[in-house]
């Protein structure tokens, strides 16, 4: 049963969605069995620091908390989700990316992946993101550590992060090459191709 969404909130819901207040859990395979000792995320491409980065490293990463809404591309949104982790500039800053790389490809262990113009991740709220609301994210929403997009489709927020690929050009992701929009802009409903 779709809730009724407050009337204060209703500026915030994209067309064609509905206000959920639960979170619910959705993907393709089964949540990464995460071992801190053994977590890798690899990232790769036209970068001058190319990394095999460890979780004790990644945590030592500048961080912040940031809030967003969340809207999946089977019409439910939920609002207010607080979260913790390294925003993508930062990482950037890190990792040094070449001029041409213009794309960037984000990755799980089972070969689910998506990816985005360096642009729409240099924006504000996209976070590699470790904790929800205070707590270390749970294993069926991607901990140890996902991809926040706020304002695109949820397939955009790759769960169970642990590769990280920077493109000169594009390669189609999971839902993507399944007939997905490539921009997944929810305020504009690209839902499909
Ligand atoms: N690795 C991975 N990430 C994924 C998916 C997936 O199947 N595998 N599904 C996407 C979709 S379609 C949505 S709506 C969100 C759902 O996140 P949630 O389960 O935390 O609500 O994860 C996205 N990230
Ligand atoms: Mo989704």
């Amino acid at each position: 049963m779709p809730e009724k969404v407050p009337d204060h909130l209703k500026k915030r819901l994209p067309p064609g969605q509905t206000y959920s207040e639960k979170w619910p859990v959705l993907h393709e395979g089964s949540p990464l069995e995460f071992d801190p000792k053994k977590w890798r995320l690899k990232v790769h491409g036209p970068v001058e620091n190319p990394r095999n980065v460890s979780w004790e490293e990644f945590l030592a990463w500048p961080r912040t908390e940031t809030m967003s809404d969340f809207h999946c591309v089977t019409r439910w949104s939920n609002f207010d989700n607080r979260w913790r982790g390294t925003p993508f500039t930062e990482f950037a800053k890190i990792i040094r990316p070449n001029p041409d790389a213009k794309f960037v490809r984000f990755a799980d262990h089972q070969g689910y992946d998506t990816s985005l113009p360096r642009e729409a991740c240099a924006r504000v709220g996209v976070l590699l993101a470790t904790h929800w609301n205070g707590k270390p994210l749970e294993p069926d929403h991607g901990g140890p550590m996902r991809l926040i997009v706020p304002k695109l489709y949820g397939w955009k927020s790759c769960k169970w992060v642990v590769e990280i690929e920077f493109l000169p050009k594009d390669k189609l992701g999971y839902w993507e090459i399944r007939g997905y929009h490539n921009d997944a802009d929810s305020w504009k409903e690209e839902r499909f191709s």
